[in-house]
């Protein structure tokens, strides 16, 4: 008798351990999750091979979703690393499918980044910067680069990753992809595309250590994160933006 009821004290213990350690792991799942769909479009990496790096990368989708509104809150958000050396260079890989010409495709961007350099007295962004056809997204390499390419997911307009050292907090490199499923070009000429200098702009905006922003009271900003063809109003900075900017790099 004795020993059945020690058999059941037994179960009941063990039975009570493995309720507790069931319900633990689901509360913190349901933790990790509600964070992640929170952050999805800013996706952290590990650097193979290299401990001191991290890598972000900023998705920028062409939908949204349905956003709160929040009032009282800054425009703006820094990702909390930036760039030590000034300036910054760049390459550019012109070649794209929608037979934009070369010159259009880097004046375009270098007008992108030197929007942001007219919004701080440092300068930001060299004002030369290289052509490179085999300039490609995605590889630490020591090369900031900027091209056209397929991306999987075709509701992503564009993608920038940076690089960073962990310790220093200092931006190494980055690089920014434009997904060649939408159609790109100027806007202000074709409506039904997708405006290179505006999400170009945004892009850069990364580049410099911006991070998007999804309040929809805040849509006008340059660093909102979402955008549509047709959309120009990123060419040009807003308020907050030039704010986060100066925050990084002085007036
Ligand atoms: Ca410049
Ligand atoms: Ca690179
Ligand atoms: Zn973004």
């Amino acid at each position: 008798m004795r020993k059945i009821y020690m058999f059941f004290l037994a179960v009941l213990l063990v039975s009570s351990l493995i309720t507790a350690t069931r319900i633990i792991p689901a509360n913190e799942n349901a933790k990790a999750s509600s964070k992640a769909s929170e952050n999805f479009p800013l996706v952290i990496e590990s650097v193979p091979g290299n401990l001191e790096l991290e890598r972000v990368n900023f998705i920028h989708y062409a939908k949204s979703k349905e956003l709160r509104s929040i009032n009282g809150l800054s425009c703006y958000k820094l990702l909390g690393v930036k760039w030590n050396i000034l300036p910054v260079s760049y390459i550019v890989n012109p070649t794209n499918p929608e037979g934009l010409s070369d010159s259009f495709v880097t004046s375009t961007i270098s007008a992108s980044a030197e929007t942001w350099d007219d919004s701080t007295s440092k300068e930001l962004f060299n004002n030369a910067y290289g052509i490179d056809y085999s300039a490609a997204y995605g590889s630490l390499d020591n090369k900031n680069a900027i091209s056209f390419g397929a991306y999987s997911n075709s509701n992503v307009i564009a993608v920038t990753s940076i690089w960073f050292n962990k310790k220093t907090k200092r931006i190494v490199e980055y690089d920014i992809l434009f997904n060649t499923f939408f159609d790109w070009g100027d806007a202000d000429i074709n409506p039904s595309v997708m405006d290179l200098q505006n999400i170009a702009t945004h892009e850069l905006g990364h580049g410099v250590g911006l991070n998007d922003i999804y309040n929809s009271a805040c849509s006008a900003v340059t660093m909102y994160g979402y955008s549509s063809e047709g959309e120009t109003k990123g060419r040009t900075l807003e308020a907050p933006d030039i704010t986060g900017l100066q925050k990084m790099y002085g007036i």
